[in-house]
């Protein structure tokens, strides 16, 4: 059973996400995501618009996601690796190097983003919309 850990703040959720969360499941069995709370959110300068609980029962509905933990800080991850027995670190290559620390603990790979779409494009759109009259 070769576990998988990754962390985000996962809101809005589409497509990007869901192709990062597809991949980092297919490196293993069990996939384990470290959601940022609201109050990590305001740490990591980052506003959602879905609350945690609300991330939280989107992910859990998806089928690549076996179980959501709380991100509560950046220091959390070595005590998440050993708790949860995790075999890799996965995150999507905006970070990449920058977990590099953890390759004394688990297996640390980075995936390429998904282009062209992200939460902060899709809340621009909704707004400009919102802005035109349209429905
Ligand atoms: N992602 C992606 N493609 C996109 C958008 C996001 O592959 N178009 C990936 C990111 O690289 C990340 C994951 O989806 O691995 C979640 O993205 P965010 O919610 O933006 O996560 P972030 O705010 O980068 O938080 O401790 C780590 C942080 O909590 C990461």
């Amino acid at each position: 059973m070769k576990r998988i850990i990754t962390y985000g703040t996962y809101d809005v959720l589409h497509y990007g996400h869901v192709n990062l969360l597809k991949r980092a499941h297919a490196l293993g069995d069990y996939l384990i995501v470290g959601l940022s709370t609201d109050e990590f959110n305001k740490i990591k300068n980052k506003e959602s618009y879905y609350t945690y609980e609300q991330r939280k029962m989107i992910l859990e509905a998806c089928r690549y996601v076996d179980l959501v933990i709380p991100e509560n800080s950046w220091e959390q991850k070595i005590e998440d690796i050993k708790q949860y027995k995790a075999d890799i670190f996965v995150m999507g290559d905006d970070w990449v190097g920058k977990f590099d620390f953890l390759k004394a603990y688990c297996e640390v790979i980075y995936l390429p983003r998904t282009q062209n779409v992200s939460s902060t494009k899709t809340k621009e759109y909704l707004k400009s919309n919102k802005q035109k009259g349209k429905k």
